[in-house]
Parts: C-alpha cells; structure tokens; sequence
C-alpha cells in the first residue's frame, strides 16, 4: 500500500501594534522528536552598506555560515554568546568570507567591533519546521509532522506567548500570536 503524504502544516499570523514591529519576526516550533541533517550548503551572512544582511538569520543547528565583506572598508565579526562560543573571526577585507558552524542550540549576537552600530541574530533551532512572517504578519510552515508542539515566537524587542499545538496529518493548524 502507498504511504499517504503528510501534507501537514502550521499556518497563521503573529500581530503586532504597529506593522514596522513584525519585521525579522520568526516563528519555530520547539522541539521536534528526530534528528535533522543541516543543509550542506553554507548559509550566508553579507556585510554591505554597513549592516549586516539578513539581519535575523533562522538556521537548523549544524549549519555553517560564511561571513562575508561586502564593503570597502574592513569588518569584523564576533560574538559574546556561548551558542557562538564566544567566536571572534578577526577583521577582514572586501570579497573574503570565514565560516562558522552553529552547533549549540540558541540565539547568538553576531557583532562587529569596527563598528559597534553592526548587530545580527542567529537563530540556531533544533529542526527546520521555522518561518519568518510576512509584512501582514502571516506564516506558514509546511510538512510538519503529526506530534504535539510547542510553537514560539522571536523578535528583536517584543514577545508572545508560546503555544502548544497539536498536528494531524492532511490537517492545517492555525495560530495567532501577540507580540507585546
Ligand atoms: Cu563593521
């Protein structure tokens, strides 16, 4: 007998007072029972016009990013956080880029000590079912399997409330979040 395709998925929207405030706004669910191989391709993090691009960066942990410079001018790239382990990649010219795998679980500030203004955001998630919300606030996180979850919500300032979900298979489950 054919196996039925899990076409399971999470879907909603996180609000937020102003519309601004839902930009870089991600949604992942916790913890899902499995392991999951990161991407083999690296993940890739710009530093251009003076910013880092993206400025949040959701990954599955295992996952290698490549810094890169953009700029004319040299950058540096480093972290206070043990998910980063403390890494500090040195300072470096247009057009190179360094790599470093994210294997702890957990959120990193990634910095630049050239200029203390540059700020990002690794996300580094335990599997891979995670969105961003688009400018309306709405998500969608596809082939999720049957289970029951809790969902979170991260954004740079504000917070919402995690909730628990159960999915079932050829189901949508539908989620609204406050961000306050
Ligand atoms: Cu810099």
């Amino acid at each position: 007998m054919q196996k039925k395709k899990n076409i399971a998925s999470i879907s909603g929207t996180v609000k937020a007072k102003k519309a601004k405030y839902l930009k870089d706004t991600i949604v992942y669910i916790e913890h899902v029972p499995g392991t999951f191989e990161p991407q083999k391709e690296h993940a890739v993090i710009d530093q251009k016009n003076m910013a880092f691009i993206p400025h949040v960066l959701p990954l599955l942990q295992g996952t290698t990013v490549d810094f890169l410079n953009s700029d004319m001018v040299q950058h540096n790239v480093y972290s206070l956080d043990d998910v980063a382990d403390h890494f500090n990649l040195g300072t470096w010219l247009k057009g190179e880029t360094r790599p470093f795998t994210f294997n702890k679980l957990g959120i990193a500030s990634i910095r630049c000590n050239v200029h203390v203004d540059m700020l990002a955001y690794v996300l580094v998630l335990q599997n891979p079912f995670f969105a961003r919300v688009d400018k309306e606030g709405k998500f969608s996180i596809a082939n999720v399997p049957e289970g029951k979850y809790i969902v979170k919500v991260w954004n740079e300032r504000y917070k919402a409330e995690n909730k628990q979900i159960e999915v079932k298979s050829d189901t949508t489950a539908t989620l609204e979040f406050d961000l306050k």
